[in-house]
């Protein structure tokens, strides 16, 4: 079961042809699962399978809207092969790394594996320098839609990232007569390590929607929307009631199975068939909202793990979430697949169709969302008669006007601000107080490190488990939420929680500072201790005003949504801003695992830790 690195001739390998993964050299560089046109990925679509499946980690050319950059690949396609094997089977999959002067990594995402197979460099294995190969090797324990991605430099958001399916060893409860695989992602032109150092310099670097000077002074839709002293407020915080992502459609091409909006993926269907769609959030950045307008959704699976069927007209998939939907379109028409981003600044587009002619209309994006109260974790906060939650479609004027000389900074650098004094303690505003109270770290839990790293403490963070996404909640028609999501089967562990854990999210969104509990990830950072088989509940807390996909390598862990027994089982949990959300673990996976928010650059920020279960194998206690 131990991994084991080989040397092997890339030039052997490569006129082996074993590698291709069903892409023909002649071909667009897609592997066929991907193309358009596809019928789907049945059982007779060439896919990687077997149990001596070899993939090469190089760099390859890929071409998006006219234009080519470079990609980091797997086998020369993004997205990568698809990986396709049987629950019981055993998994061994060979990686070279061909890259010149980079070490290379898969992680095989959502995969319950022992620990030295989980492909984290520095955490689990020490990685794949240039020329070697690693071979990953073990037995599949469970079925479901999962991916693998790089775990190394950057090198998933430059392309490394692909489907991975386990079709169950009995009956599959989902029943389908075609399925497409659907991997949304962004791709940009500019290098991400260029991306991450601007928003290093200058967080809101991308957000080219932010209220500007003009906004401010109402002469755009959203400036006429909030009143002045509520912009005020958000200026001087330096902080952007637009600032939905960091990263945005200004400089990201949304992808639909490598396909840029204008080239229009589509996938065939025909009347009546139930169509199986296996969506995949393999974006660095992304969070989307997912519709096709027309075609009600029925969602039967989240992170590869079973649910009751539950109908939806849209869903949010946040970054390495995983949804399989079924739909059954009955008329001989075009459906369009519309992947939003979460800050509506572009949409990743793809049609459903039964024949390649056809296409449908596409929807114009809809208004941006605004970052609200309640985003700021001060959801209900009363201060005398003036409620700050204020619900959406309410006259925000009616808000009471702001003194400027009220504000706390002594959480942050801002002392120099002109006009900006201590508070004197005797205006009692309430934006102001609201301010205040979201900088004043005496809020914060003892273990939290409160240094510039920490620019927000959520006053009353809300569960959000009940909480559609941002600029969901009032779009007219059914969107998914984390309640709907009821497992298949029962939970497998009927044990309470025996001890909770509070872990909060933390940044500094000015400095693009992330962090758990105000403390980037380094060697130094204690890490998170379960002991092995212990039940824990676990409560992220988020404590800024972005959302942040969590991950937890090794284990799945159950969404607190509550219906005990029965409660979604995922490997990814979206904390929306300034709310909370709880998770049950079992910590069954002894080893070292990685424990990081999915947003490639707040985890290479130091939204990260290491999570231990102990003993190991054969250790004592
Ligand atoms: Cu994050």
């Amino acid at each position: 079961m131990k991994g084991k690195y080989q040397k092997m001739d890339r030039r052997s390998l490569l006129a082996s042809g074993a590698v291709l993964g069903g892409a023909s050299l002649l071909a667009p560089l897609l592997p066929v699962w991907a193309q358009s046109g596809t019928s789907g990925s049945g059982p007779d679509m060439p896919t990687l399978t077997g149990d001596n499946i070899q993939l090469i980690v190089g760099r390859s050319p890929f071409t998006v809207g006219g234009r080519t950059g470079h990609a980091v690949t797997v086998n020369g396609t993004l997205p990568s092969p698809l990986i396709r094997l049987r629950e019981g089977d055993n998994f061994r999959v060979a990686v070279t790394n061909t890259l010149e002067d980079e070490d290379a990594s898969i992680h095989w995402h959502g995969v319950l594996l022992p620990f030295q197979m989980d492909g984290v460099p520095g955490i689990s294995f020490p990685g794949i320098r240039p020329g070697e190969t690693f071979v990953y090797e073990f037995p599949i324990l469970h079925a479901g839609t999962f991916w693998y991605h790089s775990h190394s430099g950057f090198h998933e958001a430059l392309g490394q990232y692909g489907p991975l399916i386990f079709d169950p060893a009995g009956t599959d409860p989902v029943t389908y007569d075609r399925e497409h695989v659907i991997v949304l992602s962004d791709w940009s032109y500019i290098h991400p390590h260029v991306l991450f150092d601007k928003l290093k310099k200058a967080e809101g670097y991308f957000n080219f929607q932010k209220l500007t000077a003009a906004g401010l002074f109402g002469e755009d839709d959203h400036g006429q929307r909030m009143p002045l002293d509520e912009r005020l407020m958000w200026q001087r915080m330096r902080m952007d009631p637009t600032d939905i992502a960091d990263v945005t459609g200004s400089v990201y091409s949304y992808l639909v199975n490598g396909h840029g909006p204008g080239e229009n993926w589509t996938g065939l269907f025909q009347p009546g068939e139930r169509v199986r769609l296996r969506f995949i959030n393999a974006s660095a950045m992304t969070v989307f909202n997912v519709r096709i307008p027309g075609l009600p959704m029925t969602v039967v699976q989240a992170d590869g793990n079973n649910v009751r069927p539950v109908a939806v007209d849209e869903f949010m998939i946040s970054v390495a979430e995983t949804y399989d939907v079924i739909v059954q379109p009955v008329e001989d028409r075009a459906y369009t697949l519309v992947a939003e981003s979460s800050d509506r600044s572009g949409m990743g587009r793809g049609t459903l169709a039964p024949r390649m002619d056809m296409m449908a209309d596409v929807p114009p994006l809809r208004s941006r969302p605004l970052l609200g109260m309640d985003d700021m974790g001060m959801a209900g906060m009363n201060h005398g008669a003036t409620a700050l939650d204020i619900p959406a479609g309410t006259d925000r004027a009616t808000l009471p006007a702001i003194d400027h000389s009220t504000m706390d900074h002594s959480l942050t650098d801002r002392g120099t601000m002109p006009g900006m004094e201590e508070p004197a303690g005797a205006d009692t505003d309430s934006m102001d107080m609201a301010s205040m109270n979201m900088r004043d770290k005496s809020r914060a839990p003892p273990d939290m490190d409160v240094g510039p790293g920490v620019d927000m403490i959520a006053m009353n963070p809300q569960d959000s488990a009940g909480k559609p996404g941002l600029g969901l909640e009032d779009v007219g028609h059914k969107v998914l939420v984390y309640t709907d999501l009821v497992a298949l089967s029962r939970n497998p562990d009927p044990r309470p929680p025996s001890r909770s854990l509070e872990i909060h999210l933390t940044g500094n969104m000015e400095r693009f500072m992330w962090s758990f509990d105000g403390r980037k990830f380094s060697s130094l950072v204690e890490p998170i201790r379960f002991a092995r088989n212990e039940r824990v509940r676990v409560t992220l807390v988020n404590d800024t005003m972005m959302q942040h996909p969590i991950h937890l390598h090794g284990h799945f862990f159950e969404v607190v949504t509550g219906n005990p027994g029965f409660h979604p089982m995922k490997h990814t949990v979206n904390v929306l801003p300034g709310t909370r959300i709880s998770f049950d673990l079992t910590a069954d996976a002894p080893g070292d695992w990685a424990f990081h928010c999915h947003l490639n650059f707040h985890m290479h920020a130091g939204m990260f830790n290491v999570v231990t279960v102990r003993p190991l194998d054969g250790q004592v206690e």
